[in-house]
């Protein structure tokens, strides 16, 4: 119920003409963008995808260290549509009060976000899928701002795979009998891709939301195709270092990560069947740190996620270890429409990934170390029965991804604080910080620097998200006239040496006061710079409360008598499929 942004695929089909601005080529790609539900990259559930890995992967350029800054659905797509941080949007959950599609159109933010941006340049703009969380049967009629065509999944009936329901530029829902969900959104995708390249001449963007392979509603497992049910019957979930690990480890978690008993063996049978139920189409974290299945958390499995680019000037077939973000796809694809900078948002807190697409290899300096700001507010959940979640799950979080050092460091809403090593110790297990591994003077002066550059990035906003270390850098000369000039905090190792350790002590450590289920300013001081503490206040309404509108159904949308996805089912274009489908009634509606 709680899905992670996952896979993502962005090809860019052909070219074609089209007016665009004075610096850039006259020739604008289209943009397919393609991403599914709760997909692991570290647990190799691309593996078992094999038109992906020829279509895409063996064409494309796969980068590895590709993050969502929100471990969570809705957070996490609205950070890419606005191309920004969390906490400036303040999306952080995806159901009341930490937000979902409601609080997103009461914000305003869908006045002003990626389709619109695009639209203006002169694309057509697509959508078709499952757009955010909450878009529902009292909402269709206000359907997603700023696209040219959007086909949108409804709810209740989006984890349902044998029941889908569909709404087409907020007309009133249509239930699609007899067919598997992934096959309706099959069919309709190359429906719409015949049309855009066909009977119209702009350029495109086009995104395609799966559902699979996330979990249906009360975290029962996924229905897969019939076609596909038998295919990968051995497969059991990869038993990764820290899976289900020893109460050793799980006794330097923090929060209620801790609490967690050893997975027993029809907790393991049920995660084995999950991973076999989602065969082609994979999961996220399963018996990690002995937390079922899921997301939420800031490790690695929940956090970093699958990412391949396919287009023009994109070398086929590399591996890439080039950082990147969620964030950071709006600002590229405003590159890859010819939009002068000068006509950006001035919100954005990415920056665009375009020249790393083109030269994948080019690793920057060695020292260099990028920054990812992770972040979490309220509750954690577990997909797994008998393993409930935890309201206590706020922490804010960077990674610093380094080819020489590369570390984690989490700070949690219960005064918690985790450190890894991730170069020397990848699967996140022994924690730095905890006392069991008495942290000596050298773990103690890193961690003064994480906390330095964390209180930058939890709260950072713009050019300040692109260069954390020169908010640290003026500040030190704001304190201290002496401070000294160059790039002295230009990285992690210059900002090591002993001559800073002074200022690094000087500052405030980062705590939250108490854990809250939203963000709320005055629970995460300081904020450095002061200003920083509008978290993009300036661009959307500020909500606090506010309701979920709700109809009451007096009729059921039936299921599909029996499972869907046969092997004749696999070419049927969206016409043959129309034959069968109907308009829900009022009854089914609640209206
Ligand atoms: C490689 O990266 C460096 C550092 O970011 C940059 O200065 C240089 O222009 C890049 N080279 C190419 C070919 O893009
Ligand atoms: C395993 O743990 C779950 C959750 O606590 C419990 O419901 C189940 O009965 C246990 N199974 C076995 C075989 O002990
Ligand atoms: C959440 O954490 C706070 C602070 O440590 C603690 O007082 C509270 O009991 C925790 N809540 C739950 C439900 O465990
Ligand atoms: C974020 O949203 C919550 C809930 O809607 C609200 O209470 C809080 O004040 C908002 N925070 C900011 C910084 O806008
Ligand atoms: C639906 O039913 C609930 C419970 O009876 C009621 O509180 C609510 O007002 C009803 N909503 C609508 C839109 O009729
Ligand atoms: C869809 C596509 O472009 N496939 C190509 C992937 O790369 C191989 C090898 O270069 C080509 O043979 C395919 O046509």
């Amino acid at each position: 119920m709680v899905p992670l942004l996952a896979l993502l695929l962005i090809t860019i089909l052909g070219r074609q003409s089209f007016a665009a601005s004075p610096t850039c080529n006259a020739q604008r790609p289209n943009i397919v963008f393609i991403f599914t539900d709760d997909q692991d990259l570290h647990l190799n559930s691309l593996d078992y995808m094999k038109s992906l890995q020829d279509l895409i992967v063996d064409n494309g350029t796969t980068f590895t260290k590709h993050f969502a800054t929100v471990s969570n659905c809705c957070p996490s797509r609205a950070s890419l549509l606005r191309g920004q941080h969390g906490h400036n949007t303040n999306i952080t959950h995806v159901r009341n009060p930490g937000g979902n599609y409601q609080k997103w159109r009461l914000m305003g933010e869908d006045n002003n976000y990626l389709p619109i941006w695009l639209k203006n340049a002169g694309y057509r703009t697509e959508y078709i899928g499952k757009f955010l969380n909450g878009y529902s049967k009292a909402l269709y009629k206000y359907s997603p701002k700023g696209w040219d065509h959007m086909d949108a999944l409804v709810d209740p009936w989006v984890y349902d795979f044998n029941r889908p329901v569909f709404s087409a530029n907020g007309d009133t829902p249509i239930l699609f009998q007899g067919y598997h969900q992934t096959d309706v959104l099959r069919a309709k995708t190359i429906a719409r891709l015949k049309y855009l390249t066909e009977k119209q001449d702009k350029p495109f963007y086009l995104t395609l939301g799966t559902v699979a392979p996330h979990v249906r509603t009360g975290g029962n497992l996924p229905i897969a195709q019939v076609r596909h049910q038998q295919d990968f019957l051995d497969a059991t979930a990869p038993r990764t270092k820290n899976f289900n690990p020893s109460q050793a480890y799980t006794d330097q978690k923090p929060s209620w990560l801790k609490e967690f008993k050893a997975l027993n063996q029809s907790q393991l049978d049920r995660i084995d069947e999950h991973y076999l139920v989602f065969s082609a189409d994979n999961g996220y974290h399963m018996g990690q740190h002995r937390a079922g299945a899921g997301k939420t958390l800031p490790y690695i499995t929940d956090t970093n996620v699958p990412f391949i680019v396919r287009g023009p000037d994109v070398p086929r077939g590399i591996i890439s270890t080039l950082p990147s973000k969620h964030l950071d796809l709006a600002p590229t694809f405003l590159e890859i429409a010819c939009i002068d900078e000068s006509e950006y948002p001035a919100f954005l807190d990415g920056r665009s990934l375009l020249s790393n697409w083109h030269n994948p290899r080019n690793q920057t300096d060695p020292k260099h170390h990028d920054i990812i700001n992770i972040e979490f507010w309220g509750g954690g959940e577990s997909e797994l029965p008998g393993q409930s979640g935890h309201t206590n799950n706020s922490y804010k979080a960077i990674r610093v991804i380094g080819t020489d050092s590369s570390w984690l460091y989490t700070k949690w809403c219960t005064g918690d604080t985790e450190l890894y090593d991730t170069l020397n110790d990848p699967w996140e297990l022994n924690n730095l910080a905890h006392e069991s591994n008495d942290p000596d003077q050298e773990t103690k002066r890193l961690m003064q620097r994480l906390n330095g550059i964390l209180l930058v990035t939890k709260s950072c906003q713009q050019d300040n998200c692109r260069n954390p270390w020169t908010v640290l850098q003026n500040h030190c000369k704001a304190e201290d006239p002496n401070c000294p000039d160059g790039d002295i905090f230009s990285n992690l190792e210059a900002a090591m040496d002993i001559k800073y350790d002074a200022f690094f002590q000087s500052l405030p450590e980062f705590n939250f006061k108490e854990c809250l289920l939203v963000q709320v300013a005055d629970n995460e001081e300081p904020f450095l710079p002061a200003s920083s503490k509008k978290l993009g206040g300036d661009f959307r309404e500020h909500v606090d409360r506010y309701v979920d509108p709700t109809t009451n159904s007096t009729k059921e949308v039936p299921y599909n008598s029996q499972q869907q996805g046969t092997k004749e089912q696999r070419d049927v274009q969206i016409e043959e499929m129309m034959k069968k489908a109907r308009r829900l009634t009022s009854e089914e509606l609640g209206t």
